[in-house]
């Protein structure tokens, strides 16, 4: 439903008889469902900022149908903002706290960093998810020269960015930011389908126990 905002040049709060600037407010559409992790970063961030989301469910079949009206990808997350069509959650975050800025999240301090560290998130997600994939189609891939390459991958990953967090070992920039939001919604999906086995990533643990109660995150807790 679109919000109407009429906003008075003068900043009376009477209603003026001719709105002097009018604005519509829709909330942001966005394809995707409640188990995805990189659904769930989205999410997170919309909360935070303060956007509003009309959520179209990709878990059922009409859902899907909708999305691949919107998007040639087929993959969630996908949003329409002010009448355009983004891809990926890289692009629809980057929208959100530019036009949103960046509220209480933590903004990048050093922004290459940043984006090593989520790269390195993404690269050990993905795999995981491949397998995931895989093994739900049916294939025998555990055990396989193609199972472990990702299986060490995740495994490297995870070490590496134990290396990388603060002294507090709660972040790795001192609050809550797009490293750790992605982060958190990887391991959580991770023991969610029981993908990977998230104990190996020990170091992360104390970064994990800091967010979880955050009310972002626990309101969106990857579900089917
Ligand atoms: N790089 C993409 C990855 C998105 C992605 O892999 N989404 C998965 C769901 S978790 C998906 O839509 N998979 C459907 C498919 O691969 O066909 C992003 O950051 O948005």
């Amino acid at each position: 439903m679109a919000h109407v905002l009429d906003v008075e040049a003068d900043g009376s709060e009477e209603p003026p008889r001719e709105p002097t600037r009018s604005a519509i407010i829709a909330p942001m559409r966005l394809y995707g469902s409640t188990s995805s992790p990189f659904v769930r970063r989205v999410r997170v961030v919309a909360q935070e900022v303060g956007e509003s989301v009309e959520r179209i469910d990709t878990a059922t079949e009409a859902g899907l149908a909708a999305l691949r009206e919107v998007t040639p990808i087929g993959k969630v997350p996908t949003a329409i903002v002010d009448g355009r069509v983004l891809y990926d959650s890289h692009v629809i975050v980057d929208w959100l706290v530019t036009t949103r800025g960046w509220h209480d999240l933590a903004p990048p301090r050093d922004v290459w960093r940043t984006h090593n560290l989520v790269n390195a998130i993404d690269a050990a997600l993905d795999g995981i998810v491949q397998l995931f994939y895989l093994r739900r189609e049916g294939f025998a891939v555990d055990g396989t020269p193609y199972a472990q390459r990702r299986l060490d991958r995740a495994e490297a990953v995870f070490g590496w960015l134990g290396k990388e967090l603060a002294p507090d070992k709660c972040s790795f920039d001192g609050g809550l930011g797009l490293a750790e939001i992605a982060l958190v919604s990887a391991v959580d999906w991770m023991d969610f389908r029981k993908a990977y086995p998230t104990d190996r990533a020990s170091a992360l643990g104390e970064l994990r126990a800091r967010w979880r109660e955050h009310p972002s995150l626990a309101a969106t807790p990857p579900m089917d």
